[in-house]
């Protein structure tokens, strides 16, 4: 189909003259400037979405090792309580020993996604499917003092331990429930890239309530949305 009928001809050495005439240096230092800093908004955008993309891998991963573990044991991990697993005895996988509700040796914490890791290694599939995430992400880089305490814990793509939890009320005593949404089913989470979990409780409008926007949960994954 022919289109150009309507369009008026111009020569290319008068275009070439009119192009020169109508930039000025000015002009081109301003057209540089904008190009430069359009760029920079480009390449500190599409920095974070590896390391969302990364986490959000992460997350599924984790959410499938947990479906597995309990289709193969019938048992879900409990994040608040030491049931289904005695922390009093010897804890021989990949740590030494515990004691008491996740101290381990009755002085260093073991968080609940360390927990978590650690009974789902007892599970050849679920240890396998863990340990394909790789050691960036399956790692023990915590702990007081020393580097590790001996238990490993998943950590997103910023190098941030995740959070597990095996369900929210908000009507419960469990402590970490400012950050955590209310959901009746385990899940894990991240701060996302600004680090901080801030407070799904807190007033609208508040800076806590939006440090949790960038928060990654498994569940969003499955496109399910928790009560907050
Ligand atoms: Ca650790
Ligand atoms: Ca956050």
């Amino acid at each position: 189909m022919n289109t150009s009928a309507t369009t008026r001809y111009v020569s290319p050495t008068r275009a070439a003259r009119e192009l020169r005439r109508g930039f000025s240096l000015v002009e081109l230092m301003v057209v540089t400037a904008i190009i430069i800093i359009m760029v920079s908004i480009l390449l500190s955008v599409t920095a974070s979405p590896a390391a969302d993309r990364h986490t959000q891998m992460i997350l599924s991963t984790a959410h499938a090792v947990a479906t597995e573990y309990r289709l193969q044991t019938s048992v879900v991990v409990n994040h608040a309580s030491t049931t289904p697993f005695d922390w009093s005895t010897a804890k021989t996988k990949n740590a030494n020993g515990a004691s008491g509700t996740g101290m381990l040796n009755g002085t260093v914490a073991v968080s609940a996604s360390e927990r978590f890791v650690w009974a789902v290694n007892q599970l050849p599939a679920t240890e396998q499917m863990l340990r394909n995430l790789g050691t960036e992400v399956l790692t023990d880089s915590d702990g007081t003092g020393v580097t590790g305490e001996g238990f490993l814990e998943l950590v997103d793509g910023w190098g941030r331990k995740l959070i597990y939890v095996s369900g929210v009320d908000h009507g419960d005593s469990v402590t970490d429930d400012d950050y955590l949404p209310e959901y009746p089913k385990p899940y894990f989470v991240s701060a996302g890239a600004d680090g901080q979990w801030g407070d799904v409780q807190a007033a609208s409008g508040s800076a806590a309530l939006a440090q949790t926007e960038d928060n990654l949960y498994s569940f969003d994954l499955e496109g399910k949305m928790p009560q907050r």
